[in-house]
């Protein structure tokens, strides 16, 4: 049997301001601190040719059919997809801020029959699958406590209150065993101190000589 030690694949998630750059800036911070090798990364990555498509979209530069946009966010998380299983296989820890809920919730949460949760889940069949995916959640009324809305396409409460329901439903299907809700309408550095608990134990009981799993189909 290998004794290689992989790198923990680790992914924040959540609401709009619910705290997930804060929290994943100070995680990265943390790891490293504790002599963990650590790559940042951010979905929607903005940087590439199909994160500025995506980017312009969202400032309302754009337009771009439902479907369409949906794949273009999936293809933006395929373009890194070696990159993650490389840095991992390195026993580098990757942290990504957002990843495939957030693409399967925002665009289920448009309310389309024909772009349900099902659907929007198949294109990301197949890229890694995260160790362990920490959810922060926030009520409305607290995150509306954060200041208001910003003037990106999905900002909107209507909109935000259904992603959280979707979340929940995620929750309770076979994705759910790698989700663990966190309490984000606290102060900062109790969210931390959580974070970095639910992290500490995922590593503790994953298997690290086994290779990282991919998203399997329904
Ligand atoms: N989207 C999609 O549709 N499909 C996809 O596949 C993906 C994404 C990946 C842009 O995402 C949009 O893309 C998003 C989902 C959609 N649409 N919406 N809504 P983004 O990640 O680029 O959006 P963002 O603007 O960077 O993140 P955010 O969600 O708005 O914020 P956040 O990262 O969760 O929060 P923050 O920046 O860390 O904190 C927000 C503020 O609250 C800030 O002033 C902090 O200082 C403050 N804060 C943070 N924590 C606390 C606590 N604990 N107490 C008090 N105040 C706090
Ligand atoms: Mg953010």
């Amino acid at each position: 049997m290998s004794t290689h030690r992989r790198g923990a694949f680790i992914v924040i998630e959540g609401l709009d301001r619910a705290g997930k750059s804060t929290q994943h800036a100070r995680l990265c911070q943390n790891l490293e601190n504790q002599g963990h090798r650590v790559k940042r990364m951010r979905f929607p990555d903005r940087t590439t040719p199909i994160g500025r498509s995506i980017d312009a979209y969202l400032k309302g530069e754009s337009q771009q059919e439902d479907h369409v946009i949906h794949l273009l966010f999936s293809a933006n998380r395929w373009e890194t997809a070696a990159s993650i299983r490389t840095a991992i296989e390195e026993g580098t820890t990757v942290v990504t801020d957002r990843y495939y809920c957030s693409g399967i919730v925002y665009s289920a949460a448009k309310g389309r029959d024909d772009l349900s949760l099902k659907w929007a889940r198949e294109p990301e069949v197949g890229l890694p699958r995260p160790d362990l995916c920490l959810f922060l959640d926030i009520t409305p009324e607290a995150v509306a406590k954060r200041g208001g809305f910003g003037n990106e396409k999905y900002e909107t409460s209507a909109m935000q209150k259904r992603v959280r329901e979707l979340f929940y439903e995620l929750m309770q299907l076979p994705d759910g065993q790698e989700i663990k809700v966190i309490d984000a309408g606290r102060g900062i550095e109790d969210v931390e101190r959580d974070i970095m608990e639910r992290v500490l134990r995922m590593m503790a009981q994953t298997k690290m000589t086994e290779g990282l799993e991919s998203i399997l189909p329904w």
